[in-house]
């Protein structure tokens, strides 16, 4: 049968009433993608996925959280969603907005997100606020909005969002033949996601449906790494716009996930999650968003350190699709080669001449 969304695919698991007929772009399946090359280029004899959430219907994995959100605003009779945002979240609360007939206000740190973002909550129609300041100061401000205004907040202090986002983590059991894997990683911003896959491998667990949970590894930016610092990051810093986030929403949650899981949460720079994000590209044929790389960085980090032994099962969590930020991508210095419209200067421009048989 074909994919249904992930309402429809996990109802049980979700705490909608049955009535609610859901707002979906039908997000969710997404797939599992072995590694070719960077797991053997790391000398790991695990076998390493890459579970990638770039390819939902906004391009990232907030539309997981997304569809149960704005399904249970329209429930609740909401005539309009608010949200902070890097830029993800905006794009997916727009579109479902969009879907489901509803207004959507979004508070964005003026110059501090992704191009492609910002085009996809414009092109949807919501009223875009860009403030002098972080993502920290939005959040606060749309909180105060939504409890004075008649409007859903949609950031992932709504646990329906994370109700949703948990079922990722339900799919890579499926995915894996009914298993969760030894390790699972992942970039952490405002800690939802490492929170909502903990939920999910722990409810499967709970139920009988897989007979271990996974590690979970987590990966701040180094300039943008409360949980790891131990304290709030006033001016966060780091390429990675989508998790330039100086103190997370979801902090306890995310700590007690990483102690219940025996895992960790720790930092890699930017030249880490920069040179994942272009491996990634270049040898895997998977593109990213530089927040993204950061599982991948963590991979790398911590596979140089010979924290992973053995044939373990990892998956590194592509959270969202690279062509969101086209802006990082341009700026590794790769040119395009200009030549005259005719043959002999392109396969010249081309370098073609030792291939000629
Ligand atoms: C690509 O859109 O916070 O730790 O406002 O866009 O659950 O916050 C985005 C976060 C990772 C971090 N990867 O997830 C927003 C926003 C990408 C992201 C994260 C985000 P959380």
């Amino acid at each position: 049968m074909a994919w249904r969304g992930i309402i429809e695919e996990f109802r049980e698991f979700l705490p909608l009433s049955k009535r609610v007929k859901p707002v979906t772009l039908l997000e969710g399946n997404t797939p599992l993608i072995p590694s070719r090359a960077l797991g053997r280029q790391l000398g790991l004899s695990a076998k390493v996925y890459f579970k990638f959430e770039g390819l939902n219907p906004t391009a990232s994995f907030k539309d997981r959280g997304m569809t149960v959100a704005v399904t249970q605003a329209v429930g609740e009779g909401a005539r309009a969603v608010i949200c902070a945002s890097t830029g993800n979240t905006a794009a997916s609360a727009a579109a479902y907005a969009a879907r489901a007939g509803l207004d959507c206000i979004i508070v964005l740190p003026r110059g501090a997100f992704a191009k492609g973002k910002l085009v996809q909550a414009l092109m949807h129609g919501a009223r875009v606020v860009a403030i002098d300041g972080n993502f920290d100061a939005a959040l606060s401000i749309v909180r105060e909005i939504a409890t004075t205004y008649p409007i859903t907040l949609v950031n992932s202090v709504n646990p329906y969002r994370l109700e949703g986002q948990k079922t990722a983590a339900f799919e890579i059991c499926a995915q894996l033949g009914g298993r969760a894997p030894d390790y699972l990683l992942l970039p952490v911003g405002n800690a939802g996601n490492i929170t909502a896959y903990w939920m999910g491998f722990t409810e499967y667990y709970q139920r009988g449906l897989i007979s271990e949970r996974p590690r979970m590894l987590g990966f701040q930016a180094s300039g943008a790494a409360p949980i790891v610092r131990g304290r709030p990051i006033a001016h966060p810093k780091t390429i990675a716009s989508a998790i330039r986030i100086g103190n997370p929403a979801s902090w306890d949650k995310a700590i007690r996930a990483r102690d219940e899981s025996g895992g960790m949460i720790t930092t890699v720079t930017d030249r880490q999650i920069l040179r994942a994000y272009r491996l990634l590209a270049r040898y895997e044929g998977i593109f990213a968003e530089p927040a993204s790389a950061a599982s991948v960085a963590g991979l790398m980090k911590l596979a140089h350190e010979g924290y992973f032994t053995g044939r373990k099962i990892i998956v590194c969590v592509l959270t969202g699709h690279g062509l969101k930020d086209p802006d990082t991508a341009l700026s590794g210095g790769q040119r395009v080669i200009t030549a005259r419209a005719d043959v002999d200067a392109v396969i010249k421009a081309a370098r073609l001449r030792r291939w000629r048989s």
